[in-house]
């Protein structure tokens, strides 16, 4: 009897758990799945114990959910993504099943910490930054709404590396993540897909054929993503590659066997390591091969199993949704085309209409250097049946082009999918345009800027396509998890529910003036700050004032999000404080993290620039230790969630009109940091709902950034006539804060001085004046800390799960699943 044929219900129940049957499921699970006694049990072991005793809990509702969309045979969609950075895994689920304080007596009576126990699990870092952990916020409110869904990703064997700082500099080291175990996602054996590469194409008649000369298996490995509170769960199912039966078989047959097993391991490669670069980098191969290894895999899979359920493919654009979290799953477009004319016979017409009803496609930027584009040569090696389909793709809708709206070859050559040139490419942003039927922007500015400049010129082919989603955070990780004594906090005024409707929030004005809730707010900061201070002091040996002013900037080290403007006003306000000694000065400890990609050298030279700073800041004694400069090194989710809730300043100063969103800028809100922020990504956004005056809003405009652009920006005159500037640069330039190597940042300085292409120079002085507000507010107390109240209460909209909701709506018209 198959397993599908037994009746619900299940027939194995998740029991009820009481502190002793936890208690005895853990050793139970660390004796017979860990193999190890008590006795002799590490913090690891009892972590791996615990893991799988509250997987046990997850499970039931996980395959629960599955069955239940399987015998609805509800439409679905599938989020396909190159990342999700998911975080930890334990807390999170604690949380979810209800039994994070069984767990902790439980643990108790084994003489085990639980809070210890929870910090040795390994934070996969399968992604690089905003993008990656957009897609993990998006798969817990999936999971907590009910909606039917599962997302697609690579299972890197090396997630995005660790970064040491040694002198000052940053040093990668491979993140071997796998190493340690992870218990937490199930293999699927039988779930295995043949992914082709290479060769050539001909035609039989009408028909065309690829005959490829290379073959990967990839390999189903799931993860289940609980929903909060909900008996049910999502699933996150990543591939990795295997050489599988395939061997060279000229090697094998000249009997080189070494050669054969050898072409297997560099076969293997495309799921070994994860893009350091979180905007596009030229071409590179490797890269090109794993997008498409993602894509074929997802959309066998999908094929497969809408066959199964539905017995044709007939009705798949009424059935499945799948979108394209960027461009980076772009290739999913020819290659359901070429599921569809090849494989399954269809016209090409009807194919194509399939396509875009089922197609839909986020863009996470604006600055069109970072679009992503392959060489045309490099995919007529790699994927030549995928090429001939875009070339056949251009020429439909060039054709509809040329009919419907213009004639003007200009116009023709600007939206074709193939750039020309010495090398033409194909432009993923246009193809993911054209083959989907919703085309979104992560923030409103970000989405009104996509049609008047990206994107423009497809606006006026296709205005109905485009739209706007605000991005959202999930607030069980970014409050219950990071945050427990604010998430207590809530409970007691407002009970539990804010968890899972972030709209409860509201509810909170009522109390806001109480005395109590109001004294609560700065103690809760306090002890935050305590705990990243205790961080700090244990990792760096660097002191910090929990009294003091905290200023957080941490996020990918990128120019246009402007670091450099930050270690400016830093060294101003430190030339200040020297010349000022006695003045009253605000205590302030300036906290930076983030990762440089590898090959980024103006990103790496900032670091150094940052750490250099802190080191002759940190030492100078006339300080008093009333301002230090910390960078934490290794930036990952779970130092997001030790660090953003200890923040008072949420740095956000990217130059207006290069952000797309920005969504740790929510999760600072949300948890009490006032933003410090130009009118740039969903900064406006934060701006609309906690009101001008809990916000420090600085800087030129988009429209003024332009207009700089325009006219002539002559970064030169800003270091004229701006004396504080001119000292702050001429002194990074004597080598004030790198004596050993006084020409350490030459190409830095010039570079701004000459180019300052993201503008630092023109908001400096408007930045330094929104810092001097900054002091000035915090010193009185009660209206820092009504302000910060207004910032947490008015965090509702940013909920990942309203995002969600809307995306369901408005693009993917999918239901949630009435769950029991
Ligand atoms: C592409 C091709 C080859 C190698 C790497 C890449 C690549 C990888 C990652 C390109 C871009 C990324 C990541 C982009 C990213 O994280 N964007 C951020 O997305 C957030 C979620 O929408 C926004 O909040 C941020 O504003 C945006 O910068």
């Amino acid at each position: 009897m198959t397993f599908d044929k037994i009746d619900a219900p299940f027939p194995y129940r998740a029991p009820e758990h009481t502190t002793a049957s936890l208690k005895e499921t853990i050793i139970y699970k660390l004796i017979f799945l860990i193999g190890r006694s008590p006795q002799e049990a590490s913090q690891r072991d009892w972590l791996n114990a615990t893991l799988y005793a509250v997987r046990d809990l997850v499970t039931e509702g996980w395959i629960n959910t599955a069955r239940q969309s399987r015998d609805e045979k509800t439409r679905r969609v599938y989020y396909l993504s190159m990342e999700f950075l998911m975080g930890r895994t334990l807390s999170n689920a604690l949380i979810a099943e209800g039994v994070y304080e069984l767990a902790s007596e439980a643990l108790k009576e084994l003489n085990v910490d639980l809070e210890e126990v929870l910090e040795k699990e390994v934070d996969p870092g399968l992604g690089n930054g905003g993008l990656g952990r957009l897609a993990a916020c998006f798969m817990d409110s999936i999971a907590t709404l009910g909606i039917p869904a599962m997302g697609y990703g690579i299972r890197y064997e090396y997630g995005m590396f660790q970064q040491h700082i040694e002198d000052g500099r940053q040093v990668e080291k491979p993140d071997a993540w796998l190493e340690k175990g992870s218990c937490w996602e199930f293999i699927r054996p039988s779930k295995r897909f043949n992914i082709r590469f290479g060769g050539h194409i001909y035609f039989e008649g009408k028909k065309c054929l690829w005959k490829n000369d290379e073959e990967i298996t990839a390999l189903a490995y799931d993860q289940m993503i609980p929903g909060y509170d909900n008996d049910s769960a999502a699933t996150l199912r990543l591939w990795s590659a295997h050489a599988g039966d395939m061997f060279n078989l000229q090697d094998f047959n000249r009997g080189d066997y070494f050669s054969a097993i050898e072409n297997r391991a560099s076969t293997e490669n495309v799921s070994r390591v994860l893009y350091p670069d979180d905007s596009t980098v030229a071409g590179r191969e490797l890269r090109l091969r794993q997008e498409y290894f993602l894509v074929s895999a997802s959309l066998q899979d999908i094929v497969r199993r809408h066959k199964r359920t539905h017995g044709t493919v007939k009705n798949l654009a009424d059935k499945v949704a799948i979108h394209l979290n960027d461009t980076h799953p772009a290739l999913a477009i020819p290659e359901l085309m070429h599921i569809l004319v090849d494989q399954e016979g269809y016209e090409w017409q009807t194919a194509w209409d399939m396509c875009r009803q089922i197609f839909s496609y986020t863009c996470h930027t604006l600055m069109s250097e970072a679009l992503e584009t392959w060489p045309v040569e490099m995919m007529a090696k790699i994927l030549p049946r995928h090429l001939q389909i875009i070339f056949e793709i251009n020429d439909y809708f060039l054709e509809y082009v040329r009919t419907y709206v213009t004639t003007d070859d200009h116009f023709i050559r600007r939206v074709s999918l193939i750039e020309e040139g010495d090398a033409r490419k194909v432009r993923m942003g246009w193809l993911s345009v054209v083959g989907s039927h919703k085309v979104n922007g992560v923030a409103a500015i970000h989405s009104d800027l996509m049609v008047t400049s990206t994107f423009a010129d497809f606006a006026r082919i296709y205005p109905e396509r485009f739209t706007n989603v605000t991005n959202g955070i999930t607030p069980r990780r970014w409050i219950a998890v990071a945050n427990p004594d604010l998430s207590a906090l809530f409970d007691r005024y407002i009970g539990t529910e804010w968890r899972r409707d972030l709209s409860r929030l509201q509810e909170l004005k009522a109390h806001i003036q109480a005395p109590e809730f109001k004294a609560a707010i700065p103690q809760i900061k306090r002890a935050n700050k305590v705990r990243l201070a205790d961080y700090v002091k244990r990792e760096l040996g660097i002191e910090l004032n929990p009294d003091a002013l905290f200023d957080v900037q941490v996020k990918r080290i990128h120019e246009y999000k402007r670091q450099i403007l930050n270690v400016l006003h830093i060294v101003a306000r430190y030339n200040e404080m020297i010349a000022n000694p006695e003045k009253d000065w605000t205590p302030r400890v300036f906290i930076l993290a983030g990762k440089a990609a590898s090959a980024y050298y103006a990103a790496k030279q900032t670091i150094n620039l940052i750490n250099d700073v802190a080191h002759i800041i940190n030492h100078d004694e006339r300080l008093k230790g009333r301002l230090k400069v910390v960078f934490i090194p290794n930036y990952s989710v779970s130092l997001a969630q030790i660090i953003i809730p200890a923040a008072d300043i949420s740095e956000q100063i990217s130059l207006a009109g290069t952000e797309a969103s920005g969504t740790s800028n929510m999760k600072f809100a949300l948890n009490g940091a006032l933003t410090l922020g130009t009118l740039d990504g969903a900064n406006v956004e934060i701006l609309e709902n906690v009101g001008e005056d809990n916000i420090f809003i600085f800087g030129n405009t988009v429209e003024q950034v332009e207009a700089l652009r325009r006219e002539g920006y002559y970064p030169f005159n800003y270091y004229q006539q701006d004396e504080q500037l001119r000292t702050v640069i001429d002194q990074i330039s004597a080598g004030r804060f790198s004596p050993k190597d006084p020409n350490r940042y030459q190409d830095l300085l010039n570079s701004l001085r000459s180019h300052d292409y993201y503008q630092a120079f023109a908001d400096f002085r408007s930045y330094v004046e929104a810092q001097k507000a900054v002091d000035e507010k915090y010193r009185n107390q009660d209206a820092w800390v009504e302000s910060a109240v207004q910032n947490i209460v008015n965090m509702s909209f940013f909920s990942s799960d309203r995002t969600i909701a809307e995306y369901a709506e408005k693009i993917w018209k999918i239901k949630p699943l009435n769950l029991a």
